[in-house]
């Protein structure tokens, strides 16, 4: 770990010296939409008839849609830390589900993918949920300008959610300033105990406007019990129902001010994470209940970012990635009945597991590539990591890298644009519990483990067994039958294979 961020030390001071290469009117502009636990299953594009997504299926018809495509890992914090790093999470210890004071879990040393657009003379923003921890070791202080932030890892601009919206601090950083903080009413937040003398849900149940179903005990802001304890910054607060409008107008205030240069929006909508609280306009109307009608937000929000770019003229030179951290799940921790509403609608598809699995509902994951000036419409059916993203676009956008830059990624741009379908040689996949599994082919290898089985209130399984697990995904995509017994030669390859990867030879 330690030698890939050294070597990366001469080009992150070529940056910070404020060099720029050379403007290039042929790129385009780049936007990257992370929506929160998205399955496979969710979208109409991918099959759903339970739901309509009329925005999200407009970019698929415009573009590629991946059959094939997966997060590094089955949660937010490590996927989002491998997209930008191009470093797989499990080689770095603290990237588990971050809490809302982490400190920036990020090396500003490390040559992000905001640092390789950035120097490609690209304005760079962050708009939505982060979940990389801000500020420095031994946590972030939320009162005073917070530093080291996104603006540290390649970023010009950004406005963020610091963690998730079940955790607190529940308001918006923008530039290192939590935004509407009264400076005489500071905050204060804790994750061991209490702080202040606002109600939680522990103490002041009959408080509570959503119950929780596991954990989501602690302050409570706007009726909903959340993880993690705070207190101050009143007037900062957001609401929940105008979250996804917050995030809208936010990203399209960024693209339309950089409409004249190229630009490079990673923007992370809250929608369909927990609390799923939609604006009144989307409320009911799914007919799935609460987690159907933030889907119908998320797609709103995506048909705003497009609608924005065709009123500005720049969709036909804007490539954009539509795609999920990772997996979903229906009941995450809140009483929102969105077992009880699924009314036939099936989130993961046909795949086992969901969020936090080794299995495939936990990575697998739906992704959209729209560039209408370059890439045409169609499928693409080959095996692609968003670990890949990284040094894709990086080649795209002419930036040169450093030594030890984004380690594990590779440049797959040709499948990135639909104009090759090679599958990679293999993929990662890492769950709750770091347990990984290698993909390559048809086989699927899940190394063993002494994790639990189950995630016992989501009730997804999590892939852990104390032996390896392998599965043949063209004959069984959904992992029924175990064939280690069967195939020990194949068995013993692939972990050979897991170990090489693990020891850092990635190829
Ligand atoms: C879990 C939370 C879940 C969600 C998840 C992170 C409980 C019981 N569950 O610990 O609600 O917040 O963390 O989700 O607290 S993620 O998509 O951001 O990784
Ligand atoms: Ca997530």
């Amino acid at each position: 770990m330690k030698p890939l961020l050294l070597a990366a030390l001469p080009a992150v001071a070529l940056t910070a010296c404020g060099q720029r290469a050379p403007q290039n009117a042929a790129r385009p502009n780049v936007i990257f939409i992370y929506a929160d636990d998205l399955g496979i299953g969710d979208l109409s594009c991918y099959g759903a008839t339970r739901v309509s997504t009329p925005n999200i299926d407009r970019l698929a018809s415009e573009g590629q849609r991946f059959a094939n495509a997966y997060a590094t890992s089955s949660t937010s914090t490590p996927s989002r830390f491998g997209l930008l790093t191009g470093m797989y999470p499990w080689r770095q210890r603290n990237t588990g589900i971050a809490p809302g004071n982490s400190e920036l879990i990020i090396d500003t040393a490390c040559y992000t993918l905001a640092d390789a657009l950035h120097s490609a003379g690209y304005a760079t923003g962050a708009v939505g949920k982060w979940h990389l921890g801000l500020g420095p070791a031994g946590g972030t202080d939320f009162n005073a300008e917070i530093r080291p932030d996104a603006r540290d890892i390649g970023f010009d601009y950004e406005f963020v959610i610091p963690a998730t919206v079940d955790r607190v601090p529940c308001v918006y950083v923008e530039n290192g300033r939590v935004v509407g903080l009264d400076p005489d009413d500071p905050i204060e937040v804790n994750y061991r105990h209490k702080v202040g003398d606002w109600p939680t849900g522990a103490e002041n149940p009959e408080l509570v406007e959503l119950r929780p179903s596991q954990g989501h005990n602690n302050t409570i802001i706007n009726g909903i019990p959340r993880i993690g304890w705070m207190t101050g910054g009143r007037a900062a607060l957001w609401r929940d129902e105008d979250i996804a409008d917050t995030i809208a107008k936010k990203a399209i205030q960024f693209i339309t001010s950089h409409r004249d240069e190229p630009f490079f929006l990673y923007m992370g909508t809250n929608d369909v994470h927990v609390p799923r609280v939609p604006h009144p306009r989307f409320a009911g109307k799914s007919g799935l209940g609460s987690r159907g009608d933030v889907i119908l937000q998320l797609d709103w929000t995506i048909g705003e970012v497009m609608r924005t770019l065709d009123s500005l003229g720049i969709a036909d030179n804007t490539l954009l990635i539509f795609t999920s951290d990772n997996g979903p799940v229906i009941d995450d921790g809140y009483a929102d009945e969105a077992f009880e509403q699924l009314n036939g609608h099936t989130p993961m598809g046909i795949y086992r597991g969901g969020k936090y699995s080794l299995y495939e509902a936990g990575t697998r994951i739906p992704m959209l590539v729209r560039w209408p000036a370059r890439v045409a419409a169609g499928e693409q059916p080959a095996l692609f990591s968003q670990i890949d993203v990284y040094r894709s676009l990086a080649a795209l956008c002419g930036a040169e890298l450093p030594e030890g830059a984004a380690p594990d990624s590779r440049d797959r741009l040709p499948e990135l644009l639909g104009e090759r379908q090679q599958d990679r040689e293999y993929i990662v996949q890492q769950n709750l519990d770091n347990t990984l599994a290698l993909l390559s082919g048809s086989w699927k290898y899940l190394e063993p483990s002494d994790g639990p089985a189950i995630e016992y209130w989501t009730r997804i399984e999590l892939g852990n067994a104390p032996e390896a697990q392998l599965y043949d995904l063209k004959t069984d995509p959904c992992e029924r039958h175990d064939v280690a017994a069967e195939h020990p030669e194949i068995v013993e390859r692939l972990t050979a294979k897991l170990e090489t990867v693990k020891q850092g030879a990635t190829d």
